[in-house]
């Protein structure tokens, strides 16, 4: 783990539906974690594939699929000290009906297939779904001016 990290998130269709994107985000911002790449985007059934390949053969994985195809979605890169485990634990249980309140999917879901939020679960899915979802030129390096306030190295 290092100190300075970068994830991958994903509003999904339901909390662009549910007019969450703007909650979601400010969860974030406000956590200190800087926006580095941003963009709404339909996820095609390849890139799905790639995605969410390491559920391949799990009886919800057709599901999984054909659900976050199903209309357009947020995906962000998000920086900060140890940004992958933050926004993991930001996040809460994959199982939304088990998510603390406090949790972006404890104060917004109840359901498993509708938890409304991907995080990148460690240092090389963040690295391989970066790269799945962001051209290099696509995340800007910039510093926020509170950033100082905030991350302590
Ligand atoms: P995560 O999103 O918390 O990392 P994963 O185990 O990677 O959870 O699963 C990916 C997504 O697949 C979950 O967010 C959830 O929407 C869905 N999912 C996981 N397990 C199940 C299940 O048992 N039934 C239905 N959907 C599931
Ligand atoms: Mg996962």
């Amino acid at each position: 783990m290092s100190y300075m990290e970068r994830t991958l998130i994903i509003v999904k269709p339901e909390g662009v539906q549910r007019g969450l994107i703007g909650n979601v985000l400010a969860r974030f911002e406000q956590r200190g974690l800087t926006i580095v790449g941003l963009k709404l985007i339909q996820i095609t059934p390849e890139l799905a594939e790639n995605h969410y390949g390491v559920h391949k053969g799990k009886p919800f994985y057709a599901g999984l699929v054909k659900h976050i195809t199903s209309g357009p979605v947020v995906v962000g890169v998000l920086e900060g000290p140890r940004a992958i485990s933050v926004v993991r634990t930001t996040m809460g249980a994959t199982n939304a009906s088990e998510a603390l309140p406090g949790t972006i999917r404890g104060d917004y879901a109840l359901e498993i297939g509708f938890n409304i939020i991907h995080g990148s679960d460690g240092p090389e899915t963040a690295k391989q779904e970066i790269n799945l979802f962001f051209k290099p030129e696509e995340l800007l390096d910039y510093t926020l001016p509170t950033s100082k306030w905030v991350y302590e190295q």
